[in-house]
C-alpha cells in the first residue's frame, strides 16, 4: 500500500494530463468534476470492462477505451484516479505508482475542494446505517447537510449542491487512494473479516480502513475493538465509544440510569434506546456513533429526538418484508459478510423454524464463526450461489440449490405459523445479481409470490 503523505500537488491546475480509471457512478462524478475544475487538462477515461457502466453519460469529446488497458495514455498521464473497483495493487496501476504518477481516487479530488467540515465514517459493518442516521440527525438540527460516498452518492456530486456540513460513507477501496481528507470527525466503527479478495490479510485491510485518521482532526474511537484506534499522535484527538456497558465510563456511552437505558454524550444523559425503532444491539451502536459524531461535529443534538424515533432504517437491512400465516419473511441481503450475519442472528427470536438463504461470493471469508450462532437455533441453512458449498457443512440441516429462487420454491411448501424466512447471506452477489440491492429485490418479489 502506498504511503499516506506523498508530496504532489493538490491543485488541479498542475495536472495537464488526467486518465480516469474506471467508470461507473464514481467516474462519472469524476469527469463532471474535472468538466467544471480543470478545463484546460486532456482528460481519457479507461475502462477495463467491455460495456462501461454510465458510458452512455459521458460527452462526446472525452475519450474512452474499454474493454482493457491503455498502456500508452497511462504512461502519458501526469495524474491517474481510479475508480474503488480497481485495486492499486493491480499490476497497470502498480507500474504507474512505480513511475511516480500520482494515483488517486475520488474521495482525494474531495478532499482538494471541500471547504466546508466533513465527518468520515468506516467499518466492516455499519456504515451506511450510521452515515444515513447521522445525515437524517443533523437536518434535524437544522444543519444542510450533504450525505455520500460509499453509500451510493459519489463524494464530488454532493459538492454541487454547497452543504455546510458533509456525512461520508468510505470503503477501505476508496481510503486505498485518499492522502488528504481532512476530517472534522473521523471514525472506524468495527473490524471483521470482509474482502479478502482483495487484501493480503486481515492487517492490509485495517491499515486501509485506518488511513481515515491520516490528517482528522477528532477520531471517535470504538472503545471495544482496540484493532479499530489509530495510533496515538498530538495532533488528533481521541474520544471513545462504547456501547456495552461493562468498560465504566467511556466519552459516549450507553447506561442503565433510573432503570432505563440511555445514551449518554460526554457522560450527560441523553434519548431513550428504546424510543428507537431501528431493532438489535447493534443498531443501538449504531445510533450511538451517530449522536456522538454530531456531537463532537459541536451540532447541538437536544433537536435530534423526532429523527431518533422516526428512523426506520436502510432497506435491505433486517427488513419484515412480509408478514403472512404466521410467517415472517425477512430481507437482510445486504449482510455481504460474516459478522452481518453474526450481527442478524444474535438474540433472533424465531418461534418454529428459521429457513436462512446464505451464499453467494464468498469473497474468500471463513464461514465457520457461523456455526454457533445457529447451533442455537431450530434451522434450516439453504445454500446458494456460487460459494453455496461452503455453508454445507455448517449445519445438521443443510440443503444446496442452485438459485435462491429454486430454494425458496422448495421451502415455500413447508413453511407453517411462526416459522421465518430470512436473506442474511453473509456474501457479495455479484455472481449472480449486479448488486445487493437487486438480490434483495429479487427476495422481495418471491416473498410475495409464496407468502
Ligand atoms: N470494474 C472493472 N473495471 C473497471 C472498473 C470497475 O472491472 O474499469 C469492476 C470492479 O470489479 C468493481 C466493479 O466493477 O468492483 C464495480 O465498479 P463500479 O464501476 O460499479 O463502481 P461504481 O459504480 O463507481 O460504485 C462505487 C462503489 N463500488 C465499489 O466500490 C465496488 C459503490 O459501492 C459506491 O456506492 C459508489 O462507487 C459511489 O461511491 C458499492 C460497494 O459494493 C455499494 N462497495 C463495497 C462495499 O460496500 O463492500 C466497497
Ligand atoms: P455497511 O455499509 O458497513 O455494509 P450497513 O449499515 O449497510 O453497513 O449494514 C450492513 C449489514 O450489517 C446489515 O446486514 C446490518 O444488519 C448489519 N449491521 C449494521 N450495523 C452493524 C453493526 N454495528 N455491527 C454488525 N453488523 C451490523
Amino acid at each position: 500500500m502506498p504511503s499516506n503523505s506523498p508530496g504532489f500537488s493538490t491543485e488541479l491546475q498542475d495536472y495537464d494530463h488526467i486518465v480516469v480509471v474506471g467508470l461507473g457512478i464514481t467516474g462519472l462524478s469524476v469527469v463532471e468534476h474535472l468538466c467544471t475544475y480543470a478545463k484546460h487538462a486532456d482528460v481519457k477515461v479507461i475502462d477495463t470492462r467491455e460495456i462501461a457502466p454510465g458510458s452512455e453519460h459521458l460527452d462526446d469529446d472525452i475519450e474512452l477505451f474499454c474493454g482493457g488497458w491503455n498502456t500508452t495514455w497511462l504512461q502519458q498521464a501526469d495524474l491517474v484516479i481510479c475508480s474503488p473497483g480497481i485495486a492499486v495493487a493491480t499490476p497497470e496501476i502498480a507500474t504507474v505508482i512505480e513511475l511516480g504518477t500520482p494515483v488517486i481516487g475520488d474521495i482525494e479530488l474531495f478532499a482538494w475542494q471541500v471547504t466546508k467540515p466533513v465527518i468520515a465514517i468506516t467499518g466492516s459493518n455499519g456504515k451506511s446505517t450510521v452515515t444515513d442516521l447521522t445525515g437524517e440527525l443533523a437536518k434535524a438540527a437544522g444543519i444542510n447537510v450533504g450525505v455520500g460516498g460509499n453509500i451510493g452518492t459519489p463524494a464530488l456530486s454532493l459538492l454541487q449542491q454547497n452543504c455546510d456540513l458533509y456525512v461520508l460513507e468510505l470503503s477501505s477501496f476508496q481510503l486505498e487512494t485518499t492522502y488528504h481528507l481532512a476530517p472534522k470527525v473521523a471514525t472506524f466503527l468495527n473490524l471483521s473479516e470482509d474482502h479478502m479478495d482483495r487484501y493480503e490479510g486481515m492487517e492490509d485491510y485495517r491499515q486501509a480502513k485506518l488511513r481515515i485518521f491520516e490528517h482528522a482532526e477528532q477520531a471517535l474511537v470504538n472503545g471495544d475493538e482496540p484493532e479499530t484506534a489509530p495510533v496515538p499522535s498530538h495532533s488528533l484527538k481521541l474520544h471513545r465509544f462504547s456501547p456495552i456497558h461493562t468498560l465504566g465510563d467511556t466519552d459516549y456511552d450507553i447506561k442503565v440510569v433510573d432503570g432505563e437505558a440511555r445514551f449518554r454524550l460526554q457522560r450527560k444523559t441523553s434519548f431513550l434506546t428504546r424510543q428507537l425503532s431501528i431493532v438489535g444491539r447493534h443498531n443501538q451502536s449504531n445510533a450511538l456513533v451517530a449522536l456522538a459524531l454530531l456531537d463532537l461535529a459541536g451540532i447541538d443534538t437536544t433537536q435530534c429526538e423526532g429523527a431518533l424515533q422516526s428512523y426506520t432504517g436502510l432497506s435491505h437491512r433486517c427488513q419484515v418484508v412480509e408478514h403472512q400465516k404466521g410467517v415472517r419473511w425477512v430481507n437482510d441481503s445486504k449482510a455481504t459478510n460474516v459478522a452481518s450475519t453474526q450481527a442478524a442472528l444474535s438474540g433472533l427470536e424465531v418461534e418454529g423454524r428459521l429457513y436462512l438463504l446464505v451464499g453467494g461470493d464468498g469473497k474468500g471469508a471463513d464461514f465457520t464463526p457461523l456455526k454457533e450462532h445457529l447451533a442455537q437455533l431450530a434451522v434450516t441453512l439453504c445454500c446458494f450461489g456460487r460459494d453455496g458449498d461452503a455453508f454445507m457443512e455448517l449445519s445438521n440441516d443443510c440443503v444446496r440449490f442452485q438459485t435462491m429462487e429454486q430454494a425458496i420454491e422448495t421451502i415455500s411448501t413447508k413453511l407453517t405459523s411462526g416459522d421465518m424466512v430470512m436473506l442474511s447471506p453473509a456474501c457479495a452477489s455479484f455472481d449472480q445479481y449486479p448488486n445487493f440491492m437487486r438480490r434483495g429485490d429479487a427476495f422481495i418479489a418471491l416473498a410475495k409470490q409464496y407468502a
